[in-house]
C-alpha cells in the first residue's frame, strides 16, 4: 500500500489524479476513476456551461466518491463555468492554461480544494499567495497546452520553491513513473494520456486506436510561434501547422487552424484534421483497459519498483 498526504487531502485511496482532458474526460471516465480509488476529473475545456452541468449530474449519479473538474482558464465560458462550480460545488477544481488567482477564495470558501497546473516555478510561487491547496507541476512531455521544462527538471524545482504538496504530471505512465515522481518529492501523479484508452473513456475508438498504434516520436509540438504550444499526435493538421510556422504565417492565421480542432478529434473522431492531444507516453499505451485495472496495475507496479530499489540499498 502506498499512501501519501494527497490521499488524506482529497479523501482518495490511491495518489493518482486523472487528467482533466477537454472533450475526453467526461462523466463516465471521471466516475470510473473515482470509483476505482483515484480522483476522477471532468474536463470542462472550452465546452459550453450546459455541457458541464450535464456531466456533473451524470457523474453524481455514477459515484458518491470525490471527483474534480478541470477549468481551462482560456475558456470563452469561464465566468459561467465558475458560477456553476460555486452553485454546485465539487471536491476539487484543477485549473490549466492560466492564473486562477481571483477565483480561489470563493471556491475554497465552499470547501473545494483548488489545485492549479503550473509549468514554471514563477507561476507556482505567485499562486502560493492566492491560498491554493496544492500544485500539479506539469512537464512538457504532456499532451495539450504545455510549458518548456521536462517533468524531471520541473517537479523538484517546484517542490523546492513552495511549501505546498506537489503532484507530478507529464511523461508518467506506470508504477515506475509514480515512484519516480515520489522520488522527485511529489505526493502523487496526474495522468491524462494513460486514461485515454480506458474502457470508460468516451472518445471515439478511432482516436484510441491512433494512440495505441503511436510510437515514441509520434507526438509533435505545434503553435510555438503563437505563444501557446500544444503537443499532439502527428497528422495532416500538425503537418499544416508545421508548414505555416515554417513560412512564418501570421499568428492569427495559425491560431485559426486550432479552433474547434480538439472537439473534431475527440468527439467526431477525425484523426487527420483534428488535434489529437496526447503526451509522449502515448507510445506506451498499447491496449484498452478498465480504469480500475489501470489504477491497480500502476499501484502494483509501483510497489514492485520500491521492493526492487530497496533490495539495492546496501
Ligand atoms: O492546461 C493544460 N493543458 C491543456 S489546456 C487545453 S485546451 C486549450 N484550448 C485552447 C487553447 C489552449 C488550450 C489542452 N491542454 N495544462 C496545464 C498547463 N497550464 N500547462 C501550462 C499551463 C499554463 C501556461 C501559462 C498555466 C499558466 C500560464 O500562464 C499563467 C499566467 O497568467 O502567468
Amino acid at each position: 500500500m502506498i499512501q501519501t498526504i494527497l490521499c488524506d487531502l482529497l479523501g482518495i485511496e490511491y495518489p493518482i489524479i486523472q487528467g482533466g482532458m477537454a472533450w475526453a474526460a467526461t462523466a463516465e471516465l471521471a466516475a470510473a476513476v473515482s470509483e476505482a480509488g483515484g480522483l476522477g476529473v471532468i474536463g470542462a475545456g472550452a465546452a459550453p456551461p450546459d455541457w458541464l452541468k450535464e456531466q456533473l449530474h451524470k457523474t453524481r449519479l455514477l459515484t458518491k466518491k470525490p471527483f474534480g473538474v478541470n477549468v481551462m482558464l482560456r475558456s470563452p465560458y469561464l465566468e459561467e463555468i465558475m458560477e456553476i462550480l460555486l452553485a454546485e460545488p465539487v471536491a476539487v477544481v484543477t485549473t490549466g492554461a492560466g492564473n486562477p488567482g481571483k477565483y480561489v477564495p470563493a471556491l475554497r470558501e465552499l470547501g473545494t480544494k483548488v489545485i492549479p497546473l503550473v509549468s514554471s516555478v514563477a507561476l507556482a510561487k505567485r499562486l502560493t499567495r492566492s491560498g491554493v491547496d496544492a500544485f500539479i507541476a506539469e512537464g512538457m512531455e504532456s499532451g495539450g497546452h504545455i510549458g518548456e521544462l521536462t517533468s524531471m527538471a520541473l517537479v523538484p524545482q517546484v517542490v523546492d520553491a513552495v511549501d505546498l504538496p506537489v503532484i507530478a504530471a507529464g511523461g508518467i505512465y506506470d508504477g515506475r513513473g509514480l515512484v519516480a515522481a515520489l522520488a522527485l518529492g511529489a505526493v502523487g501523479v496526474q495522468m491524462g494520456t494513460r486514461f485515454m484508452c480506458a474502457a470508460e473513456c468516451t472518445i471515439p475508438q478511432k482516436v484510441k486506436n491512433f494512440v495505441i498504434k503511436s510510437r515514441d516520436r509520434d507526438t509533435v509540438i505545434s503553435g510555438t510561434s503563437t505563444g501557446h504550444p500544444v503537443r499532439a499526435l502527428r497528422n495532416k493538421l500538425t503537418r499544416k501547422y508545421e508548414e505555416m510556422e515554417k513560412n512564418k504565417a501570421p499568428v492569427a492565421e495559425i491560431e485559426e487552424l486550432g479552433v474547434g480542432s480538439l472537439r473534431l478529434a475527440m468527439v467526431e473522431g477525425n484523426i487527420e484534421n483534428g488535434t489529437v492531444m496526447a503526451g509522449q507516453v502515448s507510445a506506451m499505451v498499447n491496449k484498452m483497459q478498465p480504469a480500475r485495472e489501470i489504477i491497480l496495475e500502476i499501484m502494483g507496479g509501483a510497489r514492485n519498483v520500491i521492493v526492487r530499489l530497496n533490495d539495492q540499498v546496501v
